[in-house]
């Protein structure tokens, strides 16, 4: 099974293997914090000030299907404030509907990876943002939400931009909590590629998530990293290093010196639902890495007495969908994409899932 020599996780920081629950949760802050200095940067506090501004609202949104709102978040650090922009699509029709929280490309209701009718039709209320309003995808670290949190050059540990996206997706989780409108204990993080890797390290921090989906996310997502086929860390740690702290680039060419793997990210969403999506010639993410992950981080949803991933094949064909377990898994056939495809399985799984 472990070809790949893969740290166990059940073993987490420390030279024992952990046999309860109870061992877990002890051990799963350390387990965060290792995750957080050595990948993707530790994430800011919670703001000092936040609130939330109804910008526009359009009643007949989709044949009246729908409402659709603008909403404008400001959070504060100190002296210094920052808004972006997200959106609320909630249907009429349904009494306190499960929602999505989207984390976007781009701003846009609908968009080509967000087919809001057909969510609204499922019975679901999507909530999204564009993640360049929070702060641009470069190496610019005064743009945006980025410019109130200052940064001591040196410090190896400090939060990359995925660290960032996810914070802002925990403030529009702040506002979907409040409201009653929406079934807020079944609420689903969702991105696709990088901000399928945003989406998992946002449900590992932030447990008020009761869903977790990862489409596509690959490298430093759902895929683990030793044995990996496609990207690896030397790769993205050169072209995206912004997306990390520092502390991750020392892993270059280095995988076997890792102390854990992405298993371990996927782990960390234990007990509350997962799903990993693949797409089958999608080989720079690499779909077996993906698979395997959902595997290892299976142990851990044992404990508490769940299964995790259900999936008998050991290389599934294309289209091939296994919802059964509290981690869900499909492969989808083509290339690297969020497709309406995709949106049906995800809202098949939160439907039989539902808590
Ligand atoms: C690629 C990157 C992947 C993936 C993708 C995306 O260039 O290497 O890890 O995140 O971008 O986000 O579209």
């Amino acid at each position: 099974m472990n070809e790949r020599a893969l740290p166990n996780v059940l073993q987490g920081t420390k030279n024992a293997v952990f046999t309860s629950q109870k061992e877990w949760e002890q051990e799963r802050e350390s387990l965060l914090s290792l995750l957080s200095r050595e990948e993707y940067g530790f994430l800011p506090p919670d703001p000092q000030r936040l609130s939330f501004r109804l910008l526009e609202k359009q009643e007949d949104y989709c044949a009246s299907k729908a409402v659709f709102e603008k909403w404008e978040a400001t959070v504060g650090m100190g002296e210094k404030e920052f808004s972006f922009p997200f959106f609320a699509v909630v249907p009429t029709g349904v009494k306190k509907p499960m929602a999505f929280l989207h984390i976007n490309f781009r701003n846009n209701v609908p968009d080509f990876y967000m087919p809001t009718e057909e969510i609204v039709d499922g019975g679901f209320a999507v909530f999204s943002f564009g993640y360049e309003d929070v702060t641009k995808d470069n190496g610019d670290f005064s743009d945006g939400l980025a410019a109130l949190f200052p940064r001591a050059s040196g410090e190896k540990d400090l939060p990359g931009k995925i660290s960032l996206w996810a914070w802002a997706a925990m403030r529009v989780m702040d506002h979907i909590v409040s409201r009653e409108d929406i079934d807020t204990k079944n609420v689903a993080v969702i991105g696709h590629s990088r901000l399928g890797k945003t989406a998992l390290w946002a449900g590992a921090n932030d447990p008020r998530f009761a869903f977790v989906i990862s489409n596509d996310s690959g490298c430093s997502g759902a895929a683990v990293t030793r044995g990996k086929q496609g990207e690896k860390i030397r790769d993205i740690t050169t072209v995206f290093p912004f997306w990390f702290c520092d502390n991750y680039r020392k892993y270059q060419d280095r995988e076997e010196e890792l102390p854990f793997d992405q298993h371990f990210l996927l782990a960390l969403i234990a007990p509350r639902k997962l799903y990993v999506c693949s797409a089958k010639e999608d080989l720079w993410a690499d779909p077996a890495s993906e698979l395997l992950s959902c595997r290892e981080a299976s142990i851990v949803y044992e404990l508490y007495g769940l299964k995790g991933l259900i999936c008998p094949e050991e290389a599934p064909i294309a289209d091939a969908v296994f919802p059964e377990g509290t981690i869900g898994y499909h492969i989808r056939k083509g290339t690297h994409y969020l497709s309406r495809y995709d949106w049906q399985r995800f809202m098949e799984f939160l439907r039989k899932h539902r808590n």
